[in-house]
Order: C-alpha cells, then sequence, then structure tokens
C-alpha cells in the first residue's frame, strides 16, 4: 500500500567536517533523527513506523514529521536548504503544488513548475541590501554616539547657566528687596502728605453727600405733601387711586391693586414709612407723572413703540423721551434681578465715569493749576520712582525665576538613557501628506495644519515615552491634544526607527483624532552584529 519514496539529499556543501544524509525536506538540525537503520519514531512521539514510510506520501505521525518532503501531512513543513540564500521552511502543503517558493527549487521536484536554482543570485542581491543597510545602521550608530556626546555637554551646560541663573536671582533678589526698603522709605513721608488732601477731599465729598440727602428728604416731603390729598399724614388706596401715574397695567385706571403694591400691600402708608421704603418704589414713576404735566422738550413718540409695559397711562402731548430712562428705573425698583443687571451697568458706566473724571481732573489741574503744594509734589515724584524702581527690579527677579524654572523643567524631562535625545529639543520635523501638514516639536508638542486654510490643530503635548520595556525609547507618546468634535482629545504616537537623518517619514491617523508619526533618527540606532565575513553560511530559519 505504501510506495517508498525515499529521496536522498547530499547535503554535503553545506555541512562540514562530516557528510550528512537527510531525506528530502529535513531541517538539517533534525536529521539524526531520521536513521534508515531504524524504524522512525514520530518527533511528537505518537508512534513509530517502519524507516521506509518515510516520506512515502502518506501521513502516518500526527505531527506530519514522517513526511518532511512530500504534501501528505496538513500540518508538516518542508525545508529548503537554499544553499547560497537563507534556508526556508515551507508548509507541506506547498510541496510540489505547481509554485515555486524556494530558490533552489526543492519544493517542486516531482511538479510540472520548472523551477530553477535561482538562490545564488537572491542570495547575492539579499547580501548586498543586508550590508547597505548595515551600513546605514552603523552610521546611524556614529551618529548616534555624537547626538549622546552633544547631549551630555548641553546637559552640563544647562546645568551651569542653572548655577549662574541661582546665582543671578538672589543677587536681583537682594536688589529687589533694597528697592522695597527705599519705596517703603518714600511712601511714608508721601502717605503723611497726602493724608491731608485726602482728609480735604473726604470733608468735600461728605458736604456734598450731606446736600444730596437733603435735597432727597425735601424731594421726598413735597411728594408726600402732594400725594396726600386730605393732608392727614397718610397715604390711602383712594389716594393713590386718584394719580394715574399708578396704574401700571395701563387698562386706564389704578385698580386697588396696584395702589396696594405702592403702599407695601397695605391699606396705607404712614409719613415715616414712606420716606424710609415708599418713596423709593413711588418715585421713579411719581417723576414721570410730574414730567407729564410738564411741556414735552421734543416730539412725541407713538407709545406702542416706545413703551413696554407696565408704563403710566399718559397725555399722549405731553410724553417726553426721558420716558424710557424712568421706566427703566422703574423696573429695577419691581424686580430684584433686573436690579443687579442695572448695578452692572452703573458699574460699566462708572468706569467711563472714572475715565471722564479723570479727563476733567486733568482739565481741572491744568485750569486750577498743580493739584498739590511743591513740597508735596516732591514727595510724590520721590515714591513714584521709588515705585517705579522697585516695580523693575521685581519683574527682573520674575523673569529670572521663570527662566530658571524653565531650564530646572527641561533639565528634569527624559531625554534617553544616555541623553541622546537632548539635541532635538528646540527642533520640528514636517511632513505633509495629501491634506494636511503635520509638525513634530520633540518634547514640545505635535501639530496638525490644513494645506488650504488657516489654524492649527494642538494634537498633543509632550506626555511619555512608551516603547516596550526593553527598549522604551522608541515611541513617544503626545497627549492631551484638542478636543475631537464628539470624541477624545488628540493624541500622537511617535514610533521611532533607525536612520541616518532625524526625519519625519509618514504620518497616519489610524483612529478618528489618533495620530500615528513615524520618524527615523540615529538615536535609536544600536550596533550592527559583527558578521563572520561568510553571509552565505547564514543557516537561521524562517518559519512560514
Ligand atoms: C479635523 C482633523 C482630522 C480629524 C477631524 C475630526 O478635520 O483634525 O484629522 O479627523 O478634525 O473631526
Amino acid at each position: 500500500m505504501k510506495s517508498i519514496v525515499a529521496v536522498w539529499v547530499l547535503c554535503g556543501a553545506l555541512v562540514e567536517p562530516a557528510q550528512v544524509l537527510t531525506p528530502r525536506g529535513v531541517l538539517l538540525s533534525k536529521a539524526s533523527f531520521y536513521d534508515p537503520k531504524r524504524d522512525f519514531n514520530c518527533l511528537d512521539g505518537s508512534g513509530t513506523i517502519p524507516f521506509s514510510y518515510v516520506n512515502d506520501d502518506y501521513c502516518d505521525c500526527q505531527d506530519g514529521s514522517d513526511e518532511p518532503g512530500t504534501a501528505a501531512c496538513p500540518n508538516g513543513f518542508f525545508y529548503c536548504t537554499n544553499v547560497g540564500h537563507t534556508p526556508l521552511n515551507i508548509p507541506s502543503s506547498r510541496v510540489n503544488d505547481g509554485v515555486c517558493d524556494c530558490c533552489d527549487a526543492s519544493d517542486e521536484y516531482a511538479s510540472n513548475a520548472n523551477c530553477v536554482d535561482t538562490c545564488r543570485e537572491l542570495g547575492r542581491a539579499a547580501r548586498e541590501e543586508a550590508a547597505k543597510q548595515r551600513e546605514e545602521r552603523l552610521k546611524g550608530y556614529h551618529l548616534r554616539q555624537s547626538m549622546i556626546e552633544e547631549g551630555h555637554k548641553r546637559k552640563k551646560d544647562v546645568q551651569i547657566k542653572i548655577e549662574h541663573l541661582k546665582k543671578e536671582k538672589e543677587n536681583a533678589e537682594a536688589i529687589r528687596t533694597e528697592k522695597e526698603d527705599i519705596k517703603k522709605a518714600a511712601e511714608e513721608p508721601e502717605k503723611l502728605a497726602l493724608e491731608k488732601y485726602q482728609t480735604a477731599e473726604q470733608e468735600k465729598k461728605a458736604v456734598a453727600e450731606e446736600e444730596e440727602k437733603k435735597k432727597d428728604e425735601q424731594e421726598a416731603r413735597e411728594a408726600f405733601a402732594h400725594l396726600d390729598n386730605n393732608g392727614d399724614g397718610y397715604l390711602t388706596v383712594d389716594e393713590l387711586q386718584s394719580r394715574q401715574t399708578f396704574d401700571t397695567n395701563r387698562d386706564g385706571h389704578v385698580s386697588e391693586e396696584e395702589a396696594k403694591f405702592y403702599l407695601r400691600q397695605g391699606d396705607i402708608m404712614s409719613k415715616d414709612d414712606f420716606f424710609n421704603s415708599g418713596w423709593l418704589m413711588m418715585r421713579p414713576v411719581y417723576n414721570m407723572d410730574k414730567r407729564m404735566f410738564t411741556p414735552p422738550s421734543s416730539t412725541p413718540t407713538p407709545p406702542e413703540e416706545s413703551l413696554t409695559p407696565p408704563p403710566p397711562v399718559f397725555d399722549e402731548d405731553n410724553y417726553g423721551t426721558e420716558e424710557e430712562e424712568d421706566h427703566e428705573d422703574f423696573e429695577s425698583n419691581l424686580d430684584p434681578e433686573d436690579e443687579s443687571e442695572d448695578e452692572d451697568s452703573e458699574e460699566y458706566d462708572n468706569s467711563e465715569d472714572d475715565h471722564d473724571d479723570a479727563k476733567e481732573g486733568e482739565q481741572k489741574e491744568e485750569e486750577d493749576g498743580p493739584k498739590y503744594d511743591d513740597e508735596t509734589q516732591k514727595l510724590v515724584d520721590v515714591a513714584n520712582e521709588a515705585r517705579e524702581q522697585f516695580d523693575e527690579a521685581d519683574r527682573h527677579v520674575r523673569d529670572l525665576a521663570r527662566e530658571l524654572k524653565s531650564l530646572e523643567e527641561s533639565q528634569e524631562k527624559d531625554y534617553g538613557p544616555e541623553e541622546e535625545f537632548r539635541v532635538l529639543e528646540g527642533n520640528c520635523f514636517e511632513y505633509t501628506d495629501r491634506e494636511y501638514t503635520y509638525r513634530l516639536c520633540p518634547f514640545d508638542k505635535a501639530i496638525q495644519k490644513p494645506k488650504s486654510g488657516h489654524g492649527e490643530t494642538r494634537l498633543g503635548q509632550w506626555g511619555e515615552w512608551t516603547g516596550p520595556e526593553e527598549y522604551k525609547y522608541s515611541r513617544m507618546l503626545y497627549s492631551n491634544g484638542q478636543a475631537c468634535w464628539n470624541g477624545p482629545t488628540r493624541s500622537a504616537d511617535v514610533q521611532i526607527s533607525c536612520g541616518t537623518e532625524t526625519k519625519l517619514i509618514g504620518v497616519s491617523e489610524p483612529n478618528r483624532c489618533e495620530y500615528l508619526f513615524l520618524l527615523t533618527s540615529p538615536a535609536v540606532c544600536t550596533k550592527p552584529e559583527e558578521t563572520n565575513g561568510d553571509e552565505s553560511t547564514d543557516h537561521s530559519h524562517i518559519e512560514l
């Protein structure tokens, strides 16, 4: 049943010094298991067969080890020696399948594929390519040595600069303390001299406030007398209902509810309550009411266009443009939220007022002469000069502190085990594809810029080394970039391979807003292994 097709291959060219015969397709290192004088033990121990069953085109062993030279076992492997090039392990199914897989043509010994042995040519080309790559790697490795040297030098220089800056900062701090003392000494007499001005100013202000208060009180008294129709010292619902100005919903008459609103929900309001709180509510509408009986100062405006509720009913002929202003006052009294808004806008207005005041002050000063007497002015000038000098000294200290901080931070960064990446700091590398130009500034940031259009997108800030444990310096992560619409923040993964130049050779976006940068750099070039001079005998095998 089993035809014995034990085909023997002479591998003398490869094996020194003793010549070994192996069945077809057997890996040289396993040749000793195939001894024609003994039964064959399947390599996985699944059985023992007569040696004549080896390569008989029938699969006996579970691991396919009895059929290294045929396609009989689905899980077997065929070994091509490929003399002159690299040996290869191919799946047994490729034996005699009409396709040349082994460059020495050994896998197609019984097919019509007419394969020819091209191992020597291919081997030569591969060796040339390998030599070229080795050369590049070596060149990169030497460049890496210079990067290391430069990195160490820079680290030392930065350290020297840090020490220098620390001293400079100490001096600057001492100067600042001096200037601060001078400033304090100058401000003391200035403060005393200005106090008398401030006191006069405050007194003037107090008088003005007092006058204003009196004016308000007088106004309130007059208003009360006016509203208190029967002069009994109380305001009543009836009395307010007789004043159209309290018709807040403009339905033509003042309802009891509207009147009570101004009486703080009561039926009656005493004079004291009116002065304490009632007047504050009534004043805006009352003043409006007053104006309605004053001849207009400008063309009347139709009510519907200019007013929003709750305005008073008014005499169209007497309606003036100031009404809106009063209406706002009215609303601010009714609605606490509006009040805060009004405060805001008042604040805003105040700043303008301040500005105007300052201008006015300047003008006034020009008109009235200098603000202070000679002696005070001198003290103010001396204090101003001292303040300026202190500010300058303080600025200097802060500038030095900033510079120092940035250098110290840079000193703490991980520029690789031998400082080999340090020289890349401060440089940027670009790559342009169809849509974008990408820029990588090592230890700083990664950027994306559309070719057409403006603006840059931050893809990430320098984060950390993320390579595998054995060589973590082969990968960098730039994280916390601009947020992706409806997605995560952008990030860039930078994978570094050996090259004679630090260069971006590709950028892609494998996942939305996650970018992959391919960077070559001598910084990752390791020393190539020494070759033994006979590259044709490279017998490492590759399993397909
Ligand atoms: C921009 C670019 C793209 C990114 C989209 C996500 O167009 O940053 O790379 O995929 O935003 O919306």
